[in-house]
C-alpha cells in the first residue's frame, strides 16, 4: 500500500475510483455505501449472537433443503430491508429465498442494478464461534428500467458482474471487493464505525501451498479428485512434498486466507448411491462473485473444466463444483480431472 492510501476509508476509496471513470455515476457509490452499512449491522448481530438468543436454528429450511440458522434469516432481512430501498437495486436473489425479491415500485423506477447474495455463508459455524461471511454480486439488469424484473436479470455469466465482494466476520470484520480494477480489502474500525483500507490491489501467488477441502467426502469423488488429493498430500508420483491442509468449513474464511497466503479451495462433485451431484456451492452468489475476485487477484476459478465466469446460469440456485485460488493448483485440478 502506498503512503497516500494509508487511512483511506471505503467511502473515500469508492469515490476516488468513481472519479477515475467519468461515465461512473454516484449510483455505484450509493450501492456500496449501503452494502457497507449492511456489513456493519450484520457484524453487530454476529458478535452478540450468543447473548441475544440468535444462535441455533430458525426451524425453517431454504430452497436448498438446508436448515436456516436464525442469523441466516436476520442477515437476509437486513439485506432486503436496506438494499431494496436504495432506489438503485431492482431485485435481489438470495440463498435464503426461493424466488427473486423485487424492490417496491416506489424504489424501482430508476433501479438499474440487481444483486445476488448469500447473506450469511457458513452460518452453521455461528454456534461454535467460527468466522462466517456475506457474499454479494452486482450486475446491470437486462430488463428495461421501470419494468418488472425476471430471472433473466440474474441468469448472466459471471463476466457480466460490475462488482463483487464479501464481508468476513472474523477476528475483525473486513469488506473486500472488486469492480474490475483490482481487489481492495478494508477493515472495520468499530471505534469509529469506518472501514479502513488494509490491503490494496490484493494478489494471490501463482503457485500455492495450502489446500482447503472436506477430505471426509473423498470416497464420493471422481478418481481424478482423489488423485489430486493424493498429490496435495505428497502421496503421488509427481509430488512427494505435502501441502498444508487448512479447512475452516466457511467458504469466505477459507477463500480469504488462501488469497493472502496462496492456495486452493475445492468442493468437488460427489456420487452417492449412484447419483452424481453438481457440487455444493451455488454459482450465482458464491462461486461467481468469488471467481471475479480470484481472477482480479491473479488467480483462477473453474468447475474443474470450465472457467466459472464463463458459465451461463440456467437456474438461480444452480450448484457447481468449485476449484478456486492459485492459478497453478486450479489448473492442476483441471488436468487431474481430465485423466
Ligand atoms: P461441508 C457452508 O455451508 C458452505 O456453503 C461453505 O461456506 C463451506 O465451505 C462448505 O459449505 C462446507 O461444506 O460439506 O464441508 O460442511
Amino acid at each position: 500500500m502506498v503512503a497516500e492510501e494509508i487511512g483511506t476509508t471505503l467511502s473515500q476509496h469508492i469515490i476516488r475510483t468513481q472519479d477515475k471513470f467519468p461515465q461512473a455515476s454516484g449510483r455505484f457509490t450509493r450501492v456500496f455505501n449501503e452494502l457497507a452499512t449492511c456489513g456493519k449491522i450484520i457484524s453487530s448481530y454476529v458478535r452478540r449472537a450468543g447473548i441475544v438468543e440468535i444462535t441455533g436454528k430458525q426451524g425453517t429450511t431454504n430452497i436448498q433443503g438446508e436448515e436456516q440458522a436464525k442469523l441466516d434469516v436476520i442477515a437476509h432481512n437486513i439485506f432486503m430491508n436496506r438494499i431494496l430501498k436504495t432506489g438503485l437495486i431492482a431485485a435481489v436473489s438470495s440463498e435464503e429465498s426461493d424466488e427473486i425479491i423485487e424492490a417496491k415500485e416506489e424504489f424501482s423506477r430508476n433501479a438499474s442494478y440487481v444483486i445476488s447474495t448469500d447473506p450469511l455463508d457458513g452460518s452453521s459455524n455461528i454456534d461454535v464461534n467460527v468466522s462466517v461471511g456475506t457474499i454479494f454480486s452486482l450486475m446491470k439488469r437486462k430488463t428495461p428500467i421501470g419494468e418488472r424484473c425476471t430471472k433473466e436479470d440474474f441468469l448472466q455469466p459471471g463476466t457480466a458482474q460490475v462488482a463483487a465482494g464479501y464481508i468476513l466476520y472474523g477476528s475483525s470484520t473486513i469488506f473486500t471487493y472488486t469492480s474490475g480494477h483490482g481487489v481492495y480489502c478494508f477493515t472495520l474500525d468499530p471505534t469509529v464505525g469506518e472501514y479502513i483500507l488494509s490491503h490494496s490491489k490484493m494478489k494471490i501467488a501463482e503457485a500455492g501451498n495450502i489446500y482447503s477441502v472436506n477430505e471426509g467426502n473423498r470416497k464420493y469423488w471422481d478418481k481424478g479428485d482423489q488423485q489430486l488429493l493424493d498429490y496435495f498430500q505428497g502421496n503421488h508420483a509427481d509430488n512427494d512434498k505435502p501441502y498444508t491442509g487448512r479447512y475452516i468449513g466457511s467458504l469466505v474464511a477459507d477463500f480469504h486466507r488462501n488469497i493472502l497466503k496462496s492456495g486452493i479451495y475445492l468442493y468437488p462433485r460427489a456420487t452417492k448411491n449412484g447419483k452424481k451431484d453438481s457440487g455444493k456451492l451455488r454459482l450465482l452468489y458464491e462461486a461467481s462473485p468469488l471467481a471475479f475476485i480470484a481472477e482480479q487477484a491473479g488467480g483462477l476459478a473453474t468447475d474443474g473444466a470450465t472457467r466459472i465466469l464463463d458459465i451461463v446460469p440456467t437456474e438461480i440456485h444452480q450448484r457447481v463444483p468449485l476449484y478456486i485460488g492459485s492459478k497453478r493448483e486450479v489448473e492442476l485440478a483441471g488436468k487431474f480431472g481430465q485423466e
